[in-house]
């Protein structure tokens, strides 16, 4: 029989020289596995003569255990040593600062739309929507184009396959809906995207517009002249602000206006904005045409009334100095998280 102290020693040496749980059962392996230096030694015991075995026996087996308990040992410190490894990887510094959050904001064109519905809603405006998909009785017809108006035709208005249906090329028919829905007297807006066949730095194909309009007894152009200002003054947080109104033509006002501002960025002692001009051009106005009310069977003998447009993304460029309308539509970050 072998020395099993020898082997012992020899096994604790191994145990000890074993880096990792895989090594540490090579070690087991080689003595108590099933063909193992131990196991061999029991088997060789039958050769024994009788009265020798059950002392051999008892040595083979008190090696066996001591070089069980002497694996188990190593196997523990090696467990210990890669839960400590472990916890020492996922430590986590509860003293190092969060790493925050990143909100996001409200689009320039949507804060400018809200501020323009909560300024008109405070004085008794209702707020309408439409189809973006229109016909061309409400958006044009009933608008009092003419049959050849050159607004019609394809260079400027999308039309879809199956004409007369179009993209609305303003949100006026959403007024022709609610004149037709509630009748006189009555004080809308309308809010909301518009199509025009027109792309460079102040156009894009899609934008949006509010349109605001006043039929009652005894509207006056002094009336709209007093209710604009009041808008734009309060808009851009001017009570200064000055407003020139100049003669236009639109097929569903008469009179019609266009409005201009006195610049708010040098307060019209000339600008590269206004182009040294002093103003600024806002928004389009007028008295609506008799033809549209009658349109919307409206009595032209007791009622009158008033409305206008306005560009979004042109107010917009104007409050955030932005000077690329199309920096609305690019989803660039640096541009976005400007409204935050
Ligand atoms: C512009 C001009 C304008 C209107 C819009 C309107 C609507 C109805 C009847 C009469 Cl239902 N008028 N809207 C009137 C004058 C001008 O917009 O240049 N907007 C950006």
């Amino acid at each position: 029989m072998l020395e099993l102290d020898q082997l012992i020693h020899e096994a604790r040496t191994r145990a000890a020289a074993s880096e990792s749980l895989a090594a540490l059962d090579e070690v087991r392996v080689h003595y108590l596995g099933k063909k193992g230096v131990l196991t061999e030694q029991l088997k060789v015991l039958g050769s024994l003569p009788a009265m020798d075995r059950p002392a051999a026996g008892q040595r083979v087996n008190r090696a066996k255990q001591a070089i069980t308990e002497l694996l188990d040992a190593r196997r523990h410190t090696l467990e210990e040593q890669a839960l400590a490894e472990q916890l020492a990887a996922d430590a986590v510094d509860v003293t190092l600062p969060g790493r925050g959050q990143e909100p996001g904001g409200m689009h320039p064109v949507t804060r400018i739309l809200e501020r323009v519905q909560a300024l008109f809603t405070t004085l008794g405006f209702r707020v309408e929507v439409g189809p973006e998909i229109e016909d061309e009785f409400h958006n044009f017809d009933a608008l009092n184009f003419k049959p050849a108006h050159p607004a019609r035709a394809e260079m400027d208005t999308f039309y879809l396959k199956d004409r007369p249906l179009l993209l609305r090329t303003h949100t006026s028919p959403v007024q022709i809906r609610a004149l037709l829905k509630y009748g006189a007297p009555l004080r809308v807006i309308a809010p909301g995207r518009t199509f025009r066949h027109d792309y460079d730095v102040t156009h894009t194909p899609m934008f949006h517009q509010v349109e605001g309009l006043l039929v009652d007894k005894g509207v006056s152009m002094a009336h709209l002249r007093g209710t604009l200002t009041d808008f734009l003054q309060r808009f851009f947080e001017k009570d200064d602000l000055k407003l020139r109104f100049r003669p236009s033509y639109f097929p569903f006002v008469e009179p019609g206006a266009e409005v201009d501002i006195s610049c708010i960025f040098c307060d019209g002692s000339g600008c590269r904005v206004c182009k040294h001009a002093g103003w600024l051009e806002v928004l389009g106005c007028g008295l609506v045409h008799p033809n549209v009310l009658e349109t919307c069977h409206v009595d032209t003998e007791r009622y009158s009334g008033w409305a206008f447009g306005v560009g979004i993304e042109r107010l917009g460029m104007l409050r955030y100095g932005i000077n690329d309308i199309r920096m609305n539509y690019e989803n660039d970050l640096r541009f976005l998280r400007q409204f935050r």
